[in-house]
C-alpha cells in the first residue's frame, strides 16, 4: 500500500505542488486587484512554507531570463519544478489563439514560444511541459475552419514534439490539459476524450511523449465525471500530470481549495490514484480568493494540502475487498455508503 504523504515533510510518493499563479493579486473579470503582486520569485518560499513539494510557472511568470534565480531560490527553500507551461492566452497577440490562430504569422510565434519553453523547462530542471490551450477556441460559428484548426494542433505538437525528442531524448514530457470553456465559449481540447484523440493523430514515434493534465473543476465545469476522466487517462497510459481543486457546479472556473465541494468523489479519486500506484507530483491548481488578506494568501494551499492529506489517509483505509463485493452484490447504493462511512464515520 501506499505511504501517506505528510504535510511539511516532504516524504510520500510523490509530494505536493502548485501554481506560482496561485498566489495572485486576486484580480478578476469585474475588478483589479485587491493585495499588492508578489514579486514571482518571492512566491516560492511561501509555497514551500504552505508544505509545498513543487512549484509551477508559465512562461510569463518565471521567464526564460529568470531560470537561472529561479533554481537557485528553488534549491534555497528545497522546491523542485514539477511543470512549466508557455501562456498562449494572456498576451493580446494570443487573443484568438496561438497554435490555431488564423494568422500564420501568430500560428509562429505560438512555437517559437512553445519551443523556448522547452529548453527553459529543461533549464529548471522540470519533467513536464503543459500545455493548456485558453485561447484555442471559438466564440462565433465558423469564425475558424474546426478541421484546420485541428490539424494545425497536430503540426503544432509534432513540431514541438519533434524538438523536445531531438534536443532531450525522452526527458521532457506534455500533458495537454483540457477544459470546455472560458476564456472562449467553445474550446479546442475540451476534454480528456478530445486530448487522447489529438494524441492518437500524433507522428507515431512522437506519441509516448504526449498525455493528459486533467484537472478537476474542467471537468466539473462540463458536467463530466472528474474521476473517470482521470481513469480513461490510467488506462491509456496517460496520466502524465493532475491539477487538483474543486468546483461549485456548471460556472465560472474557480479553482476552489481541493476538496470543498465533493469530497466523497475526492476519496474515491484518491482511492484510484493510490490503487494506480500514480507516481507524479500530486499538483493543485487553486487560486487564493480576492476576499483573502495578504497575510493569509496561502490558506488556499494549506487548506488543500490539509484536505489532500486527511483524504489521503481515510482512501489508504478503504477496504477494497468491500468495493469488490459491493459490486459482486449489485448493491451500489450501499457502496456510496460505505463510501460515506470511510469519509465521515467513526
Ligand atoms: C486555467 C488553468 C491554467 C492552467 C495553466 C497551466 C492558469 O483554467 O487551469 O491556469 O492550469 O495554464 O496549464
Ligand atoms: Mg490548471
Amino acid at each position: 500500500m501506499t505511504a501517506p504523504i505528510t504535510l511539511n515533510n516532504k516524504v510520500g510518493l510523490n509530494g505536493l505542488g502548485a501554481g506560482v499563479w496561485n498566489l495572485g493579486p486576486g484580480n478578476d473579470p469585474f475588478g483589479g486587484p485587491t493585495r499588492e503582486a508578489i514579486p514571482m520569485l518571492d512566491r516560492l518560499p511561501m509555497l514551500a512554507e504552505a508544505g509545498m513539494t513543487y512549484y509551477e510557472a508559465h512562461d510569463v511568470e518565471i521567464t526564460a531570463e529568470m531560470a537561472a534565480d529561479a533554481v537557485k531560490v528553488a534549491k534555497k527553500c528545497g522546491l523542485k519544478c514539477a511543470m512549466y507551461t508557455p501562456s498562449f492566452f494572456a498576451a493580446p497577440i494570443f487573443k484568438d489563439g496561438g497554435m490555431t490562430s488564423n494568422d500564420a504569422a501568430v500560428r509562429k510565434l505560438a512555437l517559437q514560444n512553445a519551443i523556448k519553453a522547452v529548453d527553459t523547462t529543461m533549464q529548471l530542471g522540470a519533467k513536464t511541459m503543459v500545455f493548456w490551450n485558453g485561447r484555442e477556441g471559438f466564440d462565433f460559428v465558423l469564425g475558424k475552419n474546426g478541421r484546420d484548426a485541428f490539424k494545425r494542433l497536430v503540426e503544432g505538437f509534432n513540431k514541438v514534439g519533434a524538438y523536445a525528442k531531438e534536443q532531450y531524448g525522452s526527458k521532457i514530457k506534455f500533458a495537454l490539459e483540457p477544459k470546455p470553456n472560458e476564456p472562449r465559449a467553445n474550446m479546442y481540447l475540451a476534454n480528456v476524450g478530445e486530448v487522447l484523440y489529438l494524441i492518437s493523430r500524433l507522428q507515431p514515434e512522437l506519441q509516448p511523449l504526449f498525455g493528459a493534465n486533467p484537472e478537476t473543476a474542467h471537468s466539473r465545469i462540463a458536467g463530466l465525471d472528474y474521476l473517470w476522466d482521470v481513469e480513461l487517462c490510467l488506462e491509456a497510459g496517460k496520466l502524465f500530470h493532475i491539477h487538483l481543486n474543486a468546483q461549485d457546479g456548471q460556472r465560472y472556473d474557480q479553482d476552489l481549495p481541493f476538496g470543498y465541494t465533493e469530497p466523497l468523489k475526492d476519496l474515491a479519486l484518491l482511492v484510484v490514484l493510490q490503487d494506480a500506484k500514480y507516481a507524479g507530483p500530486i499538483c493543485f491548481d487553486v487560486k487564493a480568493p480576492r476576499v483573502d488578506d495578504p497575510a493569509d494568501i496561502t490558506d488556499v494551499l494549506t487548506v488543500s494540502a490539509n484536505n489532500l492529506v486527511w483524504l489521503w489517509e481515510r482512501a489508504l483505509a478503504v477496504d477494497r475487498a468491500k468495493i469488490a463485493e459491493f459490486r459482486a452484490a449489485n448493491r451500489l447504493t450501499a457502496l456510496s455508503g460505505y463510501l460515506a462511512q470511510c469519509l465521515y464515520g467513526r
